[in-house]
């Protein structure tokens, strides 16, 4: 049996853009990712997304206009806890990207993510973020540098 813990991840988008931070502590350091965090006790999915956010890069959004397009799963070998990873995106926010204590925020264009600099499971998902195909993904790990095992699955709806 897996504890399970829940985090978010907000992906920011333009048209063929796609807003990444660099993660500057802590777990996934030196990666560029999404931006989240954990759900607090007495908080929603959603909320807990829109406040990642903002501390992580300053960007504003509505929590109504996050759109949930995928459900990750990470399990690490040898490791009791479920990562239980709820990711959004949306287009529409408010603000300039912002520096912080966490995240160094930059805009990729759609064809040139640095893959080489970001968990090895993002590569193989990007695809469907990128085609709007909702998806639930779950990945094995061994250490941080090696999957295991992995499915992903194509939802009709999230
Ligand atoms: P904090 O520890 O900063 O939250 N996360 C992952 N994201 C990807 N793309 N791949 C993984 O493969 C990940 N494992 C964790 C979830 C950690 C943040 O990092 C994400 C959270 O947004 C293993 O509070």
């Amino acid at each position: 049996m897996h504890v399970k813990k829940l985090f978010t991840l907000v992906f920011i988008q333009k048209e063929n853009e796609i807003l990444l931070g660099l993660k500057k502590r802590g777990f996934g350091m030196n990666k560029w990712n999404g931006f989240g965090g954990k759900v607090e006790p007495n908080e929603t999915i959603i909320d807990a997304a829109a406040r990642e956010l903002k501390e992580e890069c300053c960007l504003i959004v509505k929590p109504g206009d996050l759109k949930n397009i995928a459900h990750l799963e990470f399990t690490f070998e040898g490791q009791p806890t479920l990562m239980d990873v709820r990711v959004f995106s949306t287009k529409i926010f408010e603000g300039t990207p912002k520096e912080t204590e966490e995240m160094k925020p930059k805009w990729f264009d759609n064809d040139g993510v640095p893959f080489d600099d970001m968990w090895l499971d993002d590569k193989l998902w990007f695809p469907y973020l990128f085609q709007g195909k909702p998806f639930f993904g779950h990945f094995h790990y061994e250490g941080f540098d090696k999957i295991l095992n992995y499915k992903i699955e194509e939802q009709v709806s999230m």
